[in-house]
């Protein structure tokens, strides 16, 4: 990447303040038929049209071997604001999946779709005819505010509907508003002798980092909220949606052994009305715009200048910004992070059943071809499909009449065969990592399943089949399943080697601790094997496992982000 001209600043500053608002010469790489890749600096600004370019990471040495480039592919992101889709959209998902990709897809951990393996060639054709199924990729990824999170059952709460409208105006608002994607994908021409082009949130260079927002709807915290740069908690006082608490500053990734980095669990700063939110979120993404660092990129997120310069000096700022402090917050309970799976009935009676799908990922297998399954089920489904904050899949406002179809569906495919046998499993989550991920320095995806199997052998054993306990894998630190809010977590050092995580918050509101470092399989289950053992017999009534482990001092709890590296010396 060529460095920056301004001193100190992040290459990737230059390269977004030369773009020319996103456009650089990314017309000119898709167009170079001479590589499957794209121009170097053209990689960092893709990303802001919710692509990555990515290669085959199974592949890597043996291309080095036969002197091939790497096998290039594109990975694209689709935005769904609070997860929410037609099942039409579905249809066209899948259609493209099985077209331009490697005929999968994956629900992501923030309720958006993934394709992988898209060929260079293809990549046009894709972000188009995504674009005409009334979704889009623009600002799914990059130092922008990415898809708004929400809770996406619409039977859990009076307020749900209009909360999510707000995941869908604030998603809205905060999208860049450069032609550039337009331009790039959609062949729009840029209006000749038109006015100067503007990004009114973002300023010419955007944020200094990726920025994300979710929004939680009490009991139930699936969103994350305290993981979010900004977590709006959606209060309901009287049946209906009296405003939300925010919480701001926080972030999961980290480096293994770099103490300046750290996950952070967000800081709830006040109550605003609904008439307000816009504002409040606005301002807060423009104080991180303003303030956020631009020299260091692991030291670019939101979390970081809160906590250089306080939690107070942030309030002030804000407060002087929007010319009012925002109120106290207001009282709520989570009760888990997790989703809860099976048919609901809502209000006006239609029914909504959450479908376990194993990380997210949806694709035909010869025993279960689930992907075919849910294609079956969007054919005739009337209501909306929405993708969950945990990578599963709602399937929304069943009739009474149309319930037994989609069952009969489900059993035909195989769902009910192959349903999570045990209550860990439910409560488990896995990035992607290989092969396509280029920062994985362990299998995650692609192993959890097997090592989950192991473990219901165990818990089984301590009769902990049905004990619901948050477990959560990561190739790397990055921190991409939100794995330092599970009780029980895996991040990847090296092939087939862990550090193990314990002592979590069940519904998401304390962060774990590292409880031992580079595990390899047999020594995570006799690790595992002694601890349920020991929470089997000397739990107390309704003591989550989280707790668990802090109240046995297997770890000790973690207070504040900043503190999580202690007592890591002996890494
Ligand atoms: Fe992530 C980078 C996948 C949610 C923190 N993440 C990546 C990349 C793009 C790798 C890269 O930079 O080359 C991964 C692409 C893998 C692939 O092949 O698809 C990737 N992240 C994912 C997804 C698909 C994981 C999943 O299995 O679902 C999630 C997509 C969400 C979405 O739809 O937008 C995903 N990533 C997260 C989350 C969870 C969340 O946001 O709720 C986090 C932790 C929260 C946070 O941001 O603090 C997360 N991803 C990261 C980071 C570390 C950021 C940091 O502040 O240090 C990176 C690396 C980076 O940005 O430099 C990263
Ligand atoms: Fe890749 Fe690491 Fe994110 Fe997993 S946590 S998808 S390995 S960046």
């Amino acid at each position: 990447m060529t460095a920056s001209k301004d001193n100190g600043l992040s290459p990737i500053e230059g390269i977004k303040d030369r773009s020319r608002h996103l456009r650089g010469s990314l017309v000119e790489s898709l167009n170079n038929p001479l590589t499957g890749a794209i121009a170097e600096d053209d990689t960092a600004l893709i990303k802001f049209h919710g692509s990555y370019q990515q290669d085959d990471r199974d592949l890597r040495n043996e291309r080095r071997k036969q002197k091939l480039e790497p096998l290039y592919s594109f990975m694209v992101r689709i935005r769904v604001p609070g997860g929410v889709c037609t099942p039409t959209q579905w249809l066209e998902m899948d259609r493209l999946a099985n077209t331009y990709g490697n005929r999968t897809m994956k629900l992501t951990t923030r309720q958006a779709y993934q394709f992988h393996g898209i060929l260079k060639r293809d990549l046009k054709p894709t972000i188009k005819e995504i674009n005409d199924a009334l979704l889009d990729t623009l600002a799914a990824c990059g130092d922008v505010n990415r898809n708004v999170m929400c809770n996406p059952n619409p039977t859990l709460t009076d307020v749900h509907e209009e909360v999510q409208e707000w995941a869908k105006t604030i998603s809205a608002h905060l999208t860049p508003k450069t032609g550039a994607y337009h331009e790039i994908w959609l062949d729009k021409e840029r209006v000749a002798g038109g006015p100067e082009e503007e990004e009114p949130v973002y300023g010419k260079t955007y944020l200094p980092r990726k920025f994300k927002m979710g929004i939680g709807i009490p009991p139930y915290n699936d969103v994350d909220v305290y993981s979010q740069d900004i977590g709006l908690i959606a209060i309901e006082e009287d049946g209906r949606l009296a405003g939300f608490n925010v919480v701001v500053g926080g972030g999961l990734g980290m480096t293994h052994n770099v103490r300046e980095t750290y996950p952070r669990l967000g800081d709830m700063i006040g109550f605003c009305d609904p008439d307000r939110i816009l504002a409040v979120c606005e301002e807060i993404v423009k104080i991180q715009r303003d303030f956020g660092d631009r020299k260091n990129r692991a030291h670019a997120r939101l979390k970081y200048t809160i906590d250089d310069r306080g939690i107070d000096w942030f309030a002030e700022e804000l407060a002087q910004r929007l010319g009012y402090s925002l109120d106290a917050p207001r009282p709520f309970t989570f009760k888990q992070n997790a989703d809860e799976y099976g048919w609901r009935q809502g209000k006006d009676g239609r029914w909504h059943q959450t479908v376990f799908i194993q990380n997210g990922r949806v694709f035909d297998r010869d025993d279960f071809p689930m992907m075919t399954g849910l294609r079956e089920i969007a054919k005739v489904h009337k209501g909306d499909f929405r993708l969950t904050p945990n990578q599963h899949l709602l399937i929304s406002g069943v009739s009474d009449k149309d319930k037994p179809v989609i069952d009969g569906l489900l059993d035909e495919y195989g769902f009910s065969d192959h349903a999570a046998k045990s209550a860990l499993r439910l409560h488990s989550m896995a990035c992607v990592a290989f092969p396509t991920c280029g920062l994985a320095m362990a299998e995650s995806e692609r192993y959890l399943p097997t090592l989950l199997t192991k473990l219901e052998e165990l818990l089984d054993r301590h009769g902990l089949t049905e004990q619901p306990i948050t477990i959560r894998m990561t190739g790397c630190p990055n921190g991409c399943a939100r794995p330092y809010i599970a009780e029980i977590a895996f991040v990847g050092k090296a092939p087939g080697i862990y550090n193990m995580y314990l002592g979590a918050g069940f519904h998401g509101q304390r962060l774990n601790r590292l409880y031992k470092a580079s595990l390899k399989e047999d020594q995570i289950l006799a690790e595992l094997d002694t601890i349920f053992a020991d929470y089997a017999q000397h739990r107390e009534t309704d003591e989550p496992f989280g707790d668990f482990c802090i109240r046995k001092g297997y770890v000790t709890e973690v207070k504040e982000g900043r503190l999580v590296h202690d007592g890591l010396d002996e890494l």
